[in-house]
């Protein structure tokens, strides 16, 4: 273990695991390859230990992870919650901040839980979570929790996974990683070349097999978004009209249709170096943040700009999200202008 105070964190993970019979391993949203295979690989390590375990997400399971293998050992309580007494350990796994595994009343329900029973393993910047319980928050900058749970159990331990494990392992390690094309993280193709051997299926994991839908959604996107030359910036505003016309054009689960839109436009375009999108929350008062950026050349932290126009904002360098308390034209406005400052260096 390169970092003294990860080794310190896994022992006490380790010690809190070891008289544990029962563990619930809670996955985060979005919902995805690698919080998926990160919670099946820890059910299949536990499980080895004769633990019960059982593998929750409060978030509904989204149209793109139906198919994904082993998704159906995943119970959505999207509308009751978990009866948590039942766990000695709960396991919050690839989110760094409270809403991404309790939802927008993560206050309430945090109250009903004894912070000393919580364990979080992730890899995105360190949030409200790391400063709530930092004695058992196993945060490693690498590029997926996948990998954290290799560089920590299966590498050091010599684990010898079954192909289903190491299957989806690799597919998380493949969707996080964008394909190798996000940053490089040490280790990152020790951990790749480990799963291909223990039998990963690697022309399944790259298979491209894009929903109508996402298509759909990216040309009518497309025309939708401002390019500002001057800001390097594309932006795409979602106030309430255009929700309804993206409801009438793909239906309810529209907001689960953008991912081509986003890996073909919010970095890709020559000169536009950044990508957002705003999307009004009418209901609640607020605005919701995407935003992408560009992997090769020295660029700025969206979040730190979206901190400083009153967002709050987190996830990784190149990709993240967050929340503005106000209307669309004030996150609008006040974005572009903390983009404009910082790009004038004042
Ligand atoms: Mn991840």
């Amino acid at each position: 273990m390169r970092n003294a105070n990860a080794a310190t964190v896994l022992a006490n993970i380790k010690q809190l695991l070891r008289p544990a019979r029962t563990v619930m391993v809670m996955i985060s949203d979005p919902v995805d390859p690698d919080c998926v295979a990160a919670a099946l690989a820890l059910r299949w390590m536990l499980t080895r230990q004769r633990k019960a375990v059982a593998l929750v997400s409060l978030y509904r399971i989204p149209a793109a992870m139906v198919d994904f293998p082993g998704i159906g050992q995943v119970r959505a309580c999207d509308t009751v919650l978990p009866d948590f007494s039942a766990f000695e350990v709960v396991m919050l796994v690839d989110g760094a901040t409270w809403p991404q595994f309790f939802g927008r009343d993560w206050v309430h329900v945090l109250e009903g839980l004894d912070l000393r029973r919580l364990v979080n393993i992730d890899h995105h910047v360190p949030d409200d979570i790391q400063a709530a319980i930092p004695r058992t928050c196993l945060n490693m900058q690498l590029s997926s929790t996948a990998q954290v749970l290799y560089e920590c159990f299966i590498k050091p331990e010599k684990m010898r996974l079954p192909i289903e494990v190491a299957d989806v392992l690799y597919r998380a390690l493949l969707y996080d990683s964008r394909n190798f094309k996000n940053e490089m993280h040490r280790g990152e193709y020790a951990f790749a070349d480990m799963l291909i051997e223990q039998g990963a299926d690697h022309a399944r994991a790259v298979d491209v097999n894009v929903d109508m839908r996402e298509v759909r959604f990216m040309a009518w996107a497309i025309k939708k978004t401002d390019f500002i030359p001057g800001l390097y910036l594309s932006l795409l505003c979602l106030d309430a009209g255009r929700q309804k016309d993206l409801h009438a054009l793909l239906g309810e689960d529209w907001p689960e249709f953008n991912t081509l839109y986003k890996e073909t436009v919010l970095r890709q375009v020559r000169g536009f170096h950044y990508g957002v999108i705003l999307q009004e929350k009418a209901g609640q008062g607020s605005v919701r943040l995407t935003w992408r950026t560009r992997n090769y050349g020295s660029h700025l932290s969206v979040a730190e700009i979206a901190c400083r126009a009153g967002f709050k904002a987190g996830g990784h360098r190149n990709a993240g999200g967050g929340s503005f308390h106000g209307c669309l034209a004030d996150a609008r406005a006040r974005l572009l202008e903390e983009f404009r400052r910082a790009l004038g260096g004042a």
